[in-house]
């Protein structure tokens, strides 16, 4: 996202970027009041204005509401084993830390935007603000309110398990924008529908409007991408370099790849057990084949994630405990934080899998198909955002089926080199065409038409 969002600060004008302090030095510097960095972009300098959150409410915030209630509800994450329950906890975590921060983000892009001229542009990025364009639009300002999604908008009905009182929150602070975008066609549709249905407001689904108050707000989706050039030199780096030399020592005839975040919605756990029953019923492939699975250790502040870890070591500890032998390890399960890593993995693969049981978009599949060197083939979960353009040069993944994702994997493992060469080259030209440049100038395409239908 930071990437796909350095070309803003390209694009001129002068940005400034309201963000939350991390690390020490991040507080040091938050403390001293916006600064001037050309980190960003190189050659040009943007604002940067951090905030200090305090830490019990950064950890209601982010710890308790929008990472386990908001991140599962809009994943479908609310089965049996990770329902998130509604306590006087989470009750508490709403009004102290996700109001109170989104409030102190509110009051930061207000002070910034008093000071700009009129028509200026907010853009405010994913589920942890819902309630920014609200509170920013009731200070009267004259500026244009722009919100992203970046995570799938689920059907209505998913928003019930949220009191009624919680959930028009969200929705009317959404509704502060002038443009709500999401990544999808189907993203609009949920989100179109929600407005109907638990708010009953009027929408026009062809216009992808949603009439309220005196207002129209705009419903668009513009499907993120990836930046090509950048991450190409990043695989010609020494250090990837490097990796990829040893990946290649290493590999058997055969490699499956997947590079995800240790997170329930990327499927990992089923995924392993589809590999394990791909090997049980071919047996031809055993000690021809490694699943590589290199994992990001991911909001390990939040119970269920820790979980998760544990399911993932124990499914992958089965397999191999089944099926390897003194000389083959059936999965290669690495943890870490190395890009450099991942993108050499990239080069190498036969399959990559995505069997996430839903995804905003799934950058991995667009990056690793550019980056690949060997035709390998995308295995996609159709309930990615990336589906919706990828869809047709993949190999389809039902994410809750297992079956269905063994075969799919054999499959792709087995699928003739012209047939491989035809689908990855027409994979490349899609994700080329549909550049992360583009997707953010049609945004500000469209901020720029309806600003001059302002006027
Ligand atoms: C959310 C939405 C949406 C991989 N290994 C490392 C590493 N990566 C990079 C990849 C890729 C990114 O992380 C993962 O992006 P995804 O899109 O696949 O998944 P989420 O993290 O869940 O992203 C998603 C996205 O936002 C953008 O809107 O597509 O649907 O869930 O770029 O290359 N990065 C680092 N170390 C690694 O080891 N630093």
């Amino acid at each position: 996202m930071v990437t796909a969002l350095r070309d803003l600060v390209r694009h001129g004008g002068r940005t400034t970027w309201v963000c939350a302090a991390s690390t020490d030095e991040d507080h040091a510097a938050a403390a001293e009041g916006p600064f001037e960095s050309n980190d960003v972009v190189a050659d040009r300098t943007c604002t940067v204005r951090m905030l200090s959150i305090e830490p019990n409410a950064h950890h209601d915030f982010y710890a308790v509401i929008a990472n386990p209630l908001l991140w599962f509800i809009q994943h479908y994450l609310w089965d049996h084993a990770c329902a998130p329950d509604i306590t006087s906890r989470e009750i508490d975590a709403w009004n102290n830390g996700y109001v109170e921060v989104n409030r102190r983000f509110a009051d930061a892009v207000i002070e910034t935007a008093s000071a700009v001229p009129s028509g200026s542009i907010v853009m405010v990025h994913d589920y942890h603000f819902y309630l920014v364009p609200k509170l920013v639009r009731d200070a009267g300002l004259d500026v244009f309110l722009h919100f992203f999604v970046h995570i799938p908008w689920p059907q209505p009905d998913s928003w019930r398990i949220l009191p009624a009182a919680l959930r028009e929150q969200i929705m009317e602070g959404l509704l502060g924008s002038d443009i709500v975008a999401f990544h999808t066609e189907r993203y609009v549709r949920n989100f179109l529908l929600s407005c109907q249905e638990l708010l009953g407001l009027s929408v026009d689904f062809e216009r992808g409007v949603v009439h309220y108050g005196e207002r129209e707000v705009a419903v668009r989706f513009y499907p993120i991408s990836v930046d090509t050039s950048t991450l190409l030199e990043l695989a010609d780096t020494p250090e990837a370099s490097r990796h990829e030399e040893a990946l290649a020592r290493e590999r058997r005839e055969h490699l499956v790849l997947r590079v995800d975040r240790t997170d329930p919605s990327k499927n990992i756990v089923r995924g392993f057990r589809a590999y394990e029953r791909m090997l049980e019923l071919h047996p031809e492939l055993h000690e021809r084949v490694t699943f590589l699975a290199l994992l990001q250790p991911s909001r390990q502040d939040v119970p269920q994630y820790v979980a998760y870890v544990d399911d993932i070591n124990r499914a992958v500890d089965h397999v191999n405990e089944r099926f390897g032998t003194d000389e083959w390890q059936p999965v290669d399960l690495r943890f870490g934080d190395n890009l450099p890593l991942a993108v050499a993995a990239y080069r190498l693969f036969d399959v990559l899998m995505v069997n996430a049981v839903f995804d905003g978009m799934n950058l991995v599949s667009k990056e690793a198909i550019v980056v690949n060197a060997r035709d390998g083939v995308l295995a996609l979960s159709e309930n990615t955002g990336a589906y919706e353009e990828l869809g047709a040069v993949a190999v389809t993944l039902s994410p809750f089926d297992i079956d269905q994702q063994a075969h799919a994997i054999y499959e792709a493992l087995t699928m003739p080199l012209e047939e491989r060469r035809i689908r990855r080259q027409a994979g490349v030209e899609i994700v080329r065409h549909n550049s992360v440049q583009k997707w953010l100038d049609r945004q500000l395409d469209d901020v720029d038409t309806a600003l001059q239908a302002r006027m």
